[in-house]
């Protein structure tokens, strides 16, 4: 178990879609608790492989941050089968630290994924749970919440974020 280094925009690995997992290795197996871990420190509500610098099609969500072990949800090569409705409230990215924006995702989400145990299941998610499966499973296509906003707002925050790495102030690639 070990809390690994979260990668930030515009790193790559981020803004590209991920491989799917062929198949449920040990070594993959040994992955999910650092990506808890990773996850429970950063604090965050979710995390997609590729926030630790890893192609992968895997996140993990857990609304409790650690503290009930019935929220934890892995999902390995996840698949969206329905949305129902739309919300909009306020979200923000391990991977773009300190800003929040308001983002519209469905209220509702079936998603079929396999277990750390490589057993296929299905995820019915409502509000907070389907933003965050939303807000993951676009990790894994090499989306951000930015690629969700309007045009105008998502380039005021990139010229930002590029105003912060020259001087310095931006987290910057931890890889
Ligand atoms: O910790 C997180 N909080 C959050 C809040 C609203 C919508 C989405 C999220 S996910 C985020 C952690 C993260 O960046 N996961 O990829
Ligand atoms: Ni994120």
């Amino acid at each position: 178990m070990a809390v690994r280094p979260i990668v930030v925009y515009p790193d790559p690995v981020l803004l590209q879609p991920c491989r799917e997992v062929p198949e449920i290795t040990r070594e993959i197996r040994d992955l999910i608790p650092d990506m808890f871990d990773t996850m429970y420190a950063a604090p965050g509500i979710g995390l997609a492989a590729n926030q630790i610098g890893l192609d992968l099609r895997i996140a993990v969500i857990d609304l409790s941050v650690g503290k009930d072990p019935k929220d934890r949800h892995v999902l390995i090569n996840p698949v969206i089968l329905a949305t129902e409705l739309r919300f909009s409230e306020e979200e923000g990215c391990l991977s773009v630290p300190d800003f929040l924006e308001n983002v519209t995702r469905p209220r509702k989400v079936r998603v079929e994924a396999l277990d750390a145990s490589g057993k296929k299941f299905q995820l019915e998610a409502e509000g907070l749970l389907a933003k965050a499966v939303c807000h993951e499973l676009d990790h894994l296509d090499g989306l951000l919440f930015l690629n969700r906003l309007s045009p105008l707002k998502r380039n005021r925050i990139k010229k930002k974020i590029q105003k912060m790495i020259r001087a310095g102030e931006w987290a910057g690639s931890t890889r």
